[in-house]
Parts: structure tokens; C-alpha cells; sequence
């Protein structure tokens, strides 16, 4: 590795010990810029790389809230503004007992890039709290939004930081998060949170845009490879949060048939194929398990997933694979399993789902692999979409948002293709990702000066 490249990432491992998701993401990005830092000693001396991988700014804070026993709950809440390069900071939040500052961290980071390659003004960042939704009333996740947005709103603004949903957090969670911001702010800045519900602000097409925008770039890439289409595909899906079932409706409009899905706690597998109607009623009505698919198609089969272990999703046989749950839930293990039954694609709805020897298994055996930072990003870019409407005080049909998305998501697959072409990586948008989006930023850090 160039030498700049390996002083920068050993630093880095030194200031950051204990924080192995935020080193995983670092890692995977600096070592596929090579060639970039190489055609570029100028970016030493301007220290450019020390300073993508320190945030601008990480804000930690206590939130209190009381549960329905009338019991005082302390929660820890977090927003990283990571950068702020190339637009206001922007990216989601995560409701989660597993939170913890490297988690924020490593999905901080990635958003930059993520950002970056949407073609779009906005910067990157992200946030949440260990606090865990599952099981909790109405009223207990009202009283905890309401407190933790008495911290953050001091942090952020329509032209500061808009942050969004992510795990745990979706349009309940951003109605009481926006209400409270409106009720301290005496005024109505409908562009200060994206993923808002259409009464009052929203876009349409946001809650389909990262599952939609993840098929619209496996689309392509099946297409630049052999011309292949999603037609008759066999498709396996994990999670089976917003991400996942919007990605399992737009591979359905495809022609592809999607036959397992998950939870944390297991996976349905439907030999008739997963009947996406059960699954809306399960998850978005009831907020129930995955388990329950089976009182509703008893033919179906359930494995269940050990904590700590390989999800068993990814030993069912299957032509495309789509994570869509969480960070390193796709393992060496798993990409064995996969590769063994023939899989021919990977697109990872959810960010860093596959781990690095995983990805790195995968490309050497042929799977196409649709990164996170490029696949995915039909979310961010759709909130983005939802702050132009707020600010333009109009609304765009349906269709118009899709058709934007859907275009979106063309340029960043043509981003990632061309990157990879020019430094001869053949079908590598892992790296040809990264490469096009650390580009630009380095263009924009370059021009700001000393920042
Ligand atoms: P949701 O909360 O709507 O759904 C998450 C799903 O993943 C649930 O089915 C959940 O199961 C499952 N899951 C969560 N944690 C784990 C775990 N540790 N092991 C196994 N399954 C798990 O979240 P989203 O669909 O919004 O997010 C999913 C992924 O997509 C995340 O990585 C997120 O960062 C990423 N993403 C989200 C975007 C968005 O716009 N929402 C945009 C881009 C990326 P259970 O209910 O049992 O916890
Ligand atoms: O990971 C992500 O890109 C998101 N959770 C969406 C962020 C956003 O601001 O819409």
C-alpha cells in the first residue's frame, strides 16, 4: 500500500482503538483510493485524508424519559456531523440497543461518500440513541422522540443538519421528532427532518426510495453484465424492515421472485414465493415477527436465527442476494454459502452488510457486488429531493419523484462503471464507488482551502 495511505490508517487505528465498525469502514475505503492518492501527492501536504476521517463535529448527550411505570429512563444520544463539504449535514438516525459511538461513526463516514455519489448537495452525517423501540407503547416512544429532540435541535436546521429514519426510527418516530422541533422553534421549517409523513411536509416515493433505488441499480449492473435481466430471478432478502420490503416490491414489479426474508430472530421461506401482502400486515400494521408469516401460509418454512451466529437466510439457494437488516450480517461463511448455490449478484440495501473477507470472497469468485455507499443511496437522495419540495413549497407526483430516482440511480451506477474502467478494476464498483465519490471530495476540499 502507498506509504501515505498506511501512515494515515495506522494513525487512525491508534486514535480509534476500540472502534472496529468505524476502522472497518476507514479501511475499506482508503485501501481502494490507491490509485487516486498515488496520481496525487499533493493531497499529503494538504493533509486531505487526515482529514476525511476526523468528524467536523461528534455531539453525545443524555436523554431522559419516563416509561409508562412513571420509571426515569436514561438513554444516550448521538449525532456525528462528519462533514459538511459538499451541503448541510444529512443522514439518518438509528434507534438501537447496539448503538455506540463507533457505530455512529462508521455510518457517519460512509454517508459522505454515500452523499457524494447522488450528485447532490448535501454533506454527510448521522445519529441515534441505544435506545431500544422493541416493545415499547406509543406514548413511551413519544415521550423519549420529544426528549431526545429537546437536546438535538439545538444541533441542527433546514440548512445546518437534516437528519432522517434508519433502524427503529420511520414516520412515527419522524412525526414526534418534527412536532417537537416545530413547538421549541416557533416556526415551521419543513426541511429540518426528510422522511416525513405527507400530511405535513413529506415526499412521496421516500418510503419505497432505498428498497426501489437498490433494484433500479441492480437492474443496471445485471444489464452491463451479459445483458442480464431481474426476470424469473430467484431473490432472498434480509430483514424485513423499510428497506427490505420496498426492495422485495420493486424486484417483484421486476419479474423476479422473492422467496425468503427475515428478522432478527429468523427467516420465512416460501417455496410459492413470499407473499409481500402478509409480510406489510406483520411488520408495518402489527409491528409483529417474521414467525407469524406461517399462521397466515402454513407450507412455509422458519429457521431461526442464533444470536451471534450466521443468519440462515444465506444458505437458501438463490441467483440475487440483498441484505437488508444490518451492518456485518453477511459473513466469509455466508458468501461460501451463497457462491456454493450458484448466486450470481449481492446488493447490499443495508450499509456495510457484508463484512470485508466477504465482499472480498465474493468479487474473486465472479458474484457481482452492488456496494452499500452506491445501491443503497436512493433513500439519502430522495430526502434530498424532499428538502428541494420544501424549500420550493411543492409537491411533485408520484411518478416525477420515481422518475428522478430511477435516473439517480443510473448516474451512480455509471459513476461507480466508469471509476472502475478508468483504473482497470473490470466489474469492481466496491472500489469504483469509493473511488468516485472520494474524487469529488477531494476536489471540494481542495477548493474550500484549510477547513
Ligand atoms: P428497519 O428498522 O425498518 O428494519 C430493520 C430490519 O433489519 C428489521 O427487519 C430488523 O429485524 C432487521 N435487523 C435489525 N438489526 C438486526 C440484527 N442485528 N440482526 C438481524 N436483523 C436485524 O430499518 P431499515 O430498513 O430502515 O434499515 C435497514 C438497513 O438499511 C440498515 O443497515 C440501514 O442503515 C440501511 N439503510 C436504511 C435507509 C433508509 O432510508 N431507511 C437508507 C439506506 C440504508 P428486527 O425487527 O428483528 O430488529
Ligand atoms: O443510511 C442512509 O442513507 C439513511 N438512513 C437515509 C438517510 C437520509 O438522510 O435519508
Amino acid at each position: 500500500m502507498n506509504k501515505y495511505l498506511e501512515e494515515v490508517l495506522k494513525n487512525t487505528r491508534q486514535k480509534n482503538i476500540n472502534e472496529s465498525e468505524y476502522l472497518q469502514a476507514v479501511e475499506e475505503v482508503l485501501s481502494s483510493i490507491e490509485p487516486v492518492i498515488s496520481e496525487h501527492p499533493e493531497f499529503e501536504k494538504l493533509s486531505l485524508l487526515e482529514r476525511m476521517v476526523e468528524p467536523e463535529r461528534v455531539i453525545m448527550f443524555r436523554v431522559p424519559w419516563i416509561d409508562d411505570n412513571g420509571r426515569i429512563v436514561v438513554n444516550r444520544g448521538y449525532r456525528i456531523q462528519f462533514s459538511s463539504l459538499i451541503g448541510p449535514y444529512k443522514g439518518g438516525l438509528r434507534f438501537d440497543p447496539s448503538v455506540n459511538l463507533s457505530i455512529m461513526k462508521f455510518l457517519g463516514f460512509e454517508q459522505i461518500f454515500k452523499n457524494a455519489l447522488t450528485g447532490l448537495p448535501i454533506g454527510g452525517a448521522k445519529g441515534g440513541s441505544d435506545f431500544n423501540p422493541k416493545g415499547k407503547s406509543d406514548n413511551e416512544i413519544m415521550r423519549f422522540c420529544q426528549s431526545f429532540m429537546t437536546e438535538l435541535y439545538r444541533h441542527i436546521g433546514q440548512d445546518v443538519d437534516v437528519p432522517a429514519g434508519d433502524i427503529g426510527v420511520g414516520a412515527r418516530e419522524i412525526g414526534y421528532l418534527f412536532g417537537q422541533y416545530k413547538r421549541i422553534k416557533n416556526a415551521y421549517e419543513g426541511g429540518v427532518l426528510t422522511g416525513k409523513g405527507l400530511e405535513y411536509g413529506g415526499s412521496l416515493v421516500r418510503k419505497e426510495a432505498t428498497g426501489y433505488g437498490l433494484i433500479y441499480f441492480m437492474r443496471e449492473m445485471l444489464k452491463e453484465n451479459d445483458n442480464r435481466t431481474l426476470e424469473g430471478k430467484r431473490v432472498t432478502i434480509s430483514g424485513a424492515g423499510n428497506v427490505a420490503i420496498y426492495a422485495a416490491e420493486k424486484a417483484l414489479q421486476c419479474g423476479a421472485k422473492v422467496y425468503a426474508m427475515s428478522d432478527s430472530n429468523g427467516c420465512i421461506y416460501d417455496e410459492e414465493g413470499i407473499n409481500l401482502d402478509t409480510i406489510k400486515k406483520i411488520k408495518e400494521e402489527q409491528r409483529g415477527r417474521i414467525i407469524e408469516y406461517q399462521k397466515y401460509h402454513p407450507k412455509s418454512k422458519y429457521f431461526e436465527h442464533e444470536p451471534g451466529s450466521e443468519s440462515p437466510i444465506w444458505k437458501i439457494k438463490t441467483d440475487i442476494a440483498l441484505p437488508c437488516a444490518t451492518q456485518n450480517e453477511l459473513t466469509l461463511e455466508s458468501a461460501k454459502h451463497l457462491v456454493e448455490n450458484g448466486v450470481v449478484a449481492v446488493g447490499e440495501g443495508a450499509n456495510m452488510p457484508c463484512t470485508e473477507e466477504a465482499t472480498n470472497y465474493l468479487l474473486k469468485n465472479g458474484v457481482l457486488v452492488a456496494p452499500a455507499k452506491a445501491a443503497n443511496a436512493g433513500g439519502v437522495a430522495t430526502s434530498a429531493i424532499e428538502m428541494s419540495q420544501n424549500s420550493m413549497r411543492y409537491y411533485m407526483t408520484f411518478e416525477e419523484v420515481d422518475r428522478k430516482l430511477d435516473n439517480i440511480m443510473v448516474n451512480i451506477f455509471n459513476s461507480c462503471k466508469q471509476s472502475a474502467n478508468q483504473y482497470n478494476l473490470g466489474n469492481n464498483y466496491v472500489a469504483g464507488a469509493n473511488i468516485a465519490a472520494f474524487s469529488k471530495l477531494a476536489k471540494a476540499m481542495v477548493a474550500q482551502g484549510i477547513v
